[in-house]
């Protein structure tokens, strides 16, 4: 079989003083950590897009990205994606994928040639899995690149967009099952408004939400028990995305009935235009029992657009790896790297060193967490922080035995109140010592 990626070999763990660029500093797959392998932890995962079909494009530039298979076109380039896909992940040692309808198949000039399109290819796919025991964290429909998604998908004014995104999901669903992804994700890509003087708001999220208990009652219709995701993102490509964030996405899965149905996608980029830290979205859905997969990647902070950068933030990484461990795992999650590479990085070989990058800051961060968390240094000082609750008028409040005559009869006695340091800087200092150190 042809190797598109010739002169490198399987990335292998060298250790820190490694300087082989080649190879892993940090990522130790079955090195135990916190109780289970490295690779259980994070369920590294391949996003095809970027990977695969990503040109380096931008909006004031054609593609650049050189890679051997760029001559073909069609079904052909298709094909042969699929086994330069199958390549890399096998060379980085990454045992799962993620994956839009659009990426691994040819529209076509109908959706009839599209769904054919798509069938040939998810054959390929599938002997691909089973000859290398790769697998799929999840599958996804492209509802936002085409032209007659301009206005939206389930979202959209023109009910006939509506009806062809239901006919998008519905394959991408029937390919996810057949493909044993462990999960399926909506991304609302332009499920959102550009201007409220030509919006029916309220129609719009109706819609959506019928879109979705479409989507749920035809996945239970065929067997697919995989987990529902919904990737909230504030905006870009439109103005205001209705998912705008974990707290946002809630308060509408609540509203219609879907809070059993959904949980979320957290993306490190997504969370950062959403004016809030990794570690915020991630919070939100842990505490609300809704963490359910992770985009990892990294925006500029000098940028206000999602750059999808390969991540290499080791405090970020620490702080993601710490709420997944307190999550218990990410299962039937996983990390996905919804990430490319910058336009200038155009060489074959630079996919590897990004992946590389990415894989070595999450092992590090992982293991810097799980020192955190084995001191208990940040438990014990939130503990101890808030331990009036545990007792007297605090626990009267948690237990729901105060009322406001009860606590204004306590305040009146007890109303010269010693205030406590938050110790902020020194917490800071103390995480950083565990960077250093851990
Ligand atoms: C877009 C984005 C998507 C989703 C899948 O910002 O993150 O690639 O992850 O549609
Ligand atoms: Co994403």
């Amino acid at each position: 079989m042809k190797e598109y990626f010739e002169g490198i070999g399987k990335i292998a763990y060298e250790g820190p003083d490694s300087t082989n660029t080649l190879a892993f500093k940090y990522y130790d797959a079955n090195k135990v950590v916190a109780g289970k392998p490295m690779k259980d932890h994070m369920r590294f995962a391949m996003s095809y897009w970027h990977t695969m079909t990503g040109g380096g494009n931008d909006p004031f530039g054609l593609p650049t990205m050189e890679r051997s298979y760029n001559e073909l076109e069609g079904m052909e380039l298709s094909k042969a994606r699929v086994d330069a896909a199958f390549e890399i992940m096998t060379k980085l040692g990454i045992e799962f994928f993620c994956f839009h309808d659009l990426d691994i198949a040819p529209e076509g000039d109908s959706l009839q040639e599209k769904l054919d399109n798509l069938d040939v290819i998810v054959e390929l796919i599938e002997a691909k899995m089973k000859d290398t025991g790769i697998k799929c964290l999840w599958g996804t429909t492209n509802g936002f690149s085409n032209p007659r998604f301009m206005h939206g998908a389930s979202t959209s004014p023109n009910a006939d967009s509506f009806a062809f995104a239901a006919a998008q999901v519905k394959k991408a669903i029937e390919i996810t099952h057949r493909l044993g992804g462990e999960n399926y994700v909506f991304w609302g890509g332009r499920e959102g408004y550009e201007t409220l003087l030509n919006t029916d708001v309220a129609l719009e999220n109706d819609n959506f939400a019928r879109f979705l208990h479409m989507a749920k009652d035809y996945a239970n219709k065929i067997g697919f028990t995989g987990q529902f995701l919904i990737e909230p993102k504030p905006k870009e490509p439109t103005k205001h995305q209705y998912d705008f964030d974990t707290m946002t996405v809630l308060g509408f899965l609540r509203k219609y009935d879907l809070q059993d149905v959904i949980k979320m996608n957290i993306e490190a980029n997504h969370a950062t235009l959403a004016g809030h830290t990794f570690q915020h979205e991630l919070l939100m859905s842990r505490i609300n029992g809704v963490l359910g997969s992770i985009d990892a990647n990294q925006g500029d902070m000098l940028l206000g657009w999602d750059t999808d950068q390969f991540p290499t933030n080791i405090y970020d990484a620490t702080m993601c790896m710490y709420e997944v461990l307190k999550n218990d795992g990410i299962a039937p999650g996983g990390l996905n790297f919804d990430a490319k590479l910058r336009r200038g990085s155009f060489k074959p070989d630079d996919i590897f060193i990004g992946y590389i990058a990415g894989m070595d800051t999450f092992a590090r961060g992982l293991e810097i967490a799980a020192k955190l968390l084995e001191d208990r240094v940040l438990e014990d000082f939130v503990q101890n922080r808030y331990r009036s609750y545990n007792e007297g008028v605090g626990k009267d409040i948690v237990d729901g035995k105060a009322d406001f005559e009860s606590l204004a009869a306590y305040a009146l006695k007890h109303d010269h109140i010693e205030m406590e340091s938050g110790r902020q800087e020194m917490l800071e200092d103390i995480v950083n010592r565990y960077i250093h150190r851990a």
